[in-house]
């Protein structure tokens, strides 16, 4: 057997493997008709808990490449906008809530070199929201030093002035704030993806838009940084996620003086698990901020598609440093972990939607509730078969309406272009 065969048979192994790991589900291994119609009832009933309409701009005629959507109330007027980015059309733009319900769509600028990521954070301080830009140079696979990282300087009126920061490096995938040593400065973590080569890195603020560089980890697939205090020792820490030759989850503990340690929290045996995205959420509201994990990644693939490994997991924060995995279900090309109480009954759900599925087979699945019992255990619910190819998600709140409703944004650089759309919110119908 070749080793790549090898490999791929190990791959399936570990994959499988991690199912007996999760909580038991016993509908799972042998559903009785009954419990299928079930299923399919609840299917049902999800699908009726939103009305998806066009967001922001309508869909022009060539193939979006929405690459990610953040929400946040950018012009701090009270109500929830939408940022985002276009990893073809170089633009990040800001969808506003003019007023409950009513969205307004301005590009902030069509310069960006393929943008990855956005976030918003007052970086200097002068109480208006900037906006940090990951900057890939090229959204496919690369090892050029094309990457970096540029902040929209807000002048308090949603003007925006550029600042680059970081250039000439591998790939960028994402960019966040905060002050780590405690200067009262924010500082900022980096991820860069690169393709053989990558990084992971924080840089200091000097002021001015001046930034020194220190390298945390030189690994390729570096995907998404997010910070928390995740240890309980009241600094703020960096989580990452690798996906490349490792598929692992990093946590860079802050020592408080602007230096950091390293641990691997988690990893998979299986070199082709296709991690996408992290994002932290205290899932079971025990205080502690969790890390909400898909794996779906599909990419890497001469024939880009899915795996039927992919899914949808969760680290639980135990305290200290330490967390336990949890499966929380499988789905196909899993995107864009977002927690929210959908089904208002008190506890966090998660929903996921699907970058990399089997979309010529109309069943296939591209946005899925993994609805919660309240005891972490987790049912999914078929949401949407279409539109298909979203690799993005968030939650959005409008006012008067007590369900949250989610915004989805598409990447469609794969065929079939027969359900397209751009950005989609997805309104609660109050079922
Ligand atoms: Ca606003
Ligand atoms: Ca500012
Ligand atoms: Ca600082
Ligand atoms: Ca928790």
């Amino acid at each position: 057997m070749s080793p790549r065969i090898l490999s791929l048979l190990f791959a399936t192994l570990a994959g499988l493997a991690l199912v007996p790991g999760c909580k038991p589900k016993p509908k799972e291994q042998k559903q009785t008709f009954r419990e299928k119609k079930q299923v399919a009832e609840r299917e049902v009933s999800a699908r009726n808990l939103f009305q998806p309409e066009v967001f922001g701009n309508p869909p022009s005629e060539d193939n979006p490449w929405i690459s990610n959507a953040v929400v946040v109330d950018l012009d701090q007027d009270g109500l929830e906008d939408l940022i985002g980015c276009e990893g073809q059309k170089n633009t990040v733009f800001w969808v506003r809530q003019t007023e409950p319900g009513v969205f307004e769509e301005i590009t902030l600028t069509d310069e960006m070199l393929a943008p990855a990521h956005v976030d918003a954070n007052d970086i200097d301080d002068d109480g208006d929201l900037d906006i940090l830009v990951a900057c890939m140079g090229q959204i496919f696979p690369n090892n050029d030093l094309i990457g970096s990282v540029v902040i929209l300087e807000n002048d308090g009126q949603q003007n925006y002035t550029p600042h680059t920061v970081l250039d000439h490096v591998a790939r960028v995938t994402d960019v966040r704030a905060a002050d780590f040593d405690g200067d009262g400065l924010k500082d900022l973590a980096v991820a860069q993806f690169g393709y053989y080569e990558g990084e992971v890195r924080w840089m200091k603020n000097r002021g001015n838009w001046q930034f020194d560089s220190e390298i945390l980890l030189s690994l390729p697939g570096a995907i998404n940084v997010c910070i928390a205090d995740m240890n309980g020792d009241r600094t703020l820490d960096i989580v990452t996620i690798i996906s490349q030759q490792y598929e692992e989850v990093y946590l860079f503990p802050n020592n408080g003086n602007g230096t950091f340690g390293q641990k691997v929290l988690w990893g998979s045996t299986n070199q082709d698990y296709g991690s996408s995205n992290i994002r932290l959420a205290d899932l079971n509201r025990d205080g502690r901020q969790d890390i909400l994990y898909t794996n779906g990644d599909g990419f890497d693939y001469a024939e880009p598609g899915s795996r039927p490994w992919h899914g949808v997991q969760w680290l639980e924060n135990k305290g200290e440093g330490f967390f336990q995995f949890h499966r929380i279900g499988d789905f196909k090309g899993a995107y864009s972990p977002v927690a929210a109480d959908f089904d208002l009954d008190g506890d966090l759900d998660v929903v996921a939607v699907s970058g990399f599925n089997e979309w010529a087979d109309p069943k296939s699945v591209s946005v899925m509730l993994f609805r919660n019992d309240g005891q972490m255990n987790f049912t999914p619910e078929v949401i949407a078969n279409t539109p298909t190819h979203l690799i993005v998600a968030d939650v959005i709140h409008i006012p008067g309406e007590a369900q949250p409703s989610l915004i989805t944004g598409a990447f469609l650089a794969y065929p079939p272009f027969d359900h397209k759309s751009r950005l989609t919110v997805w309104r609660p119908t109050g079922e």
